[in-house]
């Protein structure tokens, strides 16, 4: 991709030096050459590169965003024969860290500097914290936080959003209710997403493969699509069967840190965060998903939340 902007280039340097007759012609194919080429080199590295970004629909931000935002996971392995000239290089730090060596040449994760964060590409590295403040990128965010460690402060700072800070529509008890039949399907989608896409990827393992197989066989299945919110009700009721698994499944996705059956706000983090901007019930929907208040949204919360009944509830499904 990159090459062929760089001789579209001199092509058009070319033309520059031709007689003004050609110019314009060639001029105004090239240009838009180049446009086009930047885009699918801009559109292919978006889709290698590990930076948050809106999700494609049908694509599960759990799936692009793993690990972006897990703020509360220090994760240290040793394995000092191997990298003893270097201690830093197999320690890693939790985001918004560095390792350093103190004199004693031990590592140790220390607050990142925000300055040393690359800057951002564009808007859609942006990130807004719970205090509305938009930061450069993940990194500036989490290297913020870090700096403001043990202080009231950094203790409520979290990243709210993908995306510039914007003005986020209070959601109306009608639109909560809407709010899970979209998601549902949503994730009935991912998944048959997923199944299809999964050639030799192992994105799923055998077992849900065979799950999602049967619902992606299902001639009944409601196709991906928009569909009306009546369409979308009256398919849950028809179709429940269906939604059992995807439900379960990013359940299990979540609960990652620890696997305990338990969803903590940071767990979360990965699926809410690109979900914010574009659905304004996000945080109500989850805050009320903890019907005991306790701040963690075990399986049954959730199962309950997106309409499971209780006897459908499997832990067996997860694994
Ligand atoms: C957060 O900031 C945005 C943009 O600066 C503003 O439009 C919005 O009203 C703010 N939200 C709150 C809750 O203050
Ligand atoms: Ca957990
Ligand atoms: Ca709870």
């Amino acid at each position: 991709m990159r090459v062929w902007i760089v001789f579209l280039l001199c092509l058009a340097g070319h033309a520059m030096a031709a007689p003004v007759s050609d110019t314009v012609c060639v001029c105004v194919c090239v240009c838009v050459c180049v446009c086009v080429s930047f885009e699918l080199a801009y559109a292919s590295d978006l889709l290698t590169s590990d930076v948050p970004q809106e999700p494609e629909v049908g694509v599960n931000p759990v799936q692009v965003e793993i690990g972006e935002f897990d703020e509360a996971i220090e994760i240290v392995e040793e394995e000092e024969d191997v990298f003893a000239e270097n201690p830093c290089l197999n320690h890693h730090c939790k985001k918004g860290k560095v390792c350093e060596v103190d004199e004693s040449n031990t590592p140790m994760c220390v607050c990142q500097d925000a300055s040393t964060c690359a800057a951002a590409e564009g808007d859609f590295e942006h990130v807004c914290g719970t205090d509305n403040k938009t930061f450069d990128t993940s990194c500036h965010f989490f290297a913020t936080k870090c700096a403001l460690e043990g202080t009231k402060k950094g203790h409520k700072l979290h990243l709210d959003y993908i995306g510039p800070c914007k003005h986020i529509e209070t959601c109306l008890d009608s639109e909560l209710s809407e709010f899970p039949l979209r998601m549902r399907d949503w994730l009935k989608n991912v998944l048959v997403t997923l199944y299809e896409r999964d050639e030799d990827n192992n994105l799923l393992n055998e077992k849900q493969k065979l799950r999602v197989k049967k619902i992606f066989e299902n001639e009944k299945r409601l196709q991906a699509g928009e569909h009306s919110l009546d369409l979308l009700a009256h398919d849950f009721e028809k179709n429940y069967n269906m939604y059992i698994f995807p439900v379960h499944w990013q359940f299990g996705q979540l609960d990652q840190h620890p696997v305990d059956g338990y969803l903590t706000h940071t767990e979360i983090s990965p699926l809410r965060a690109p979900l914010i901007p574009m659905e304004h019930c996000t945080n109500r929907f989850f805050e009320r998903c903890d019907a005991d208040n306790d701040k963690y949204i075990a399986l049954e919360e959730w199962a309950n939340c997106f309409g499971i009944k209780e006897q459908d509830v499997d832990n067996d499904l997860i694994v």
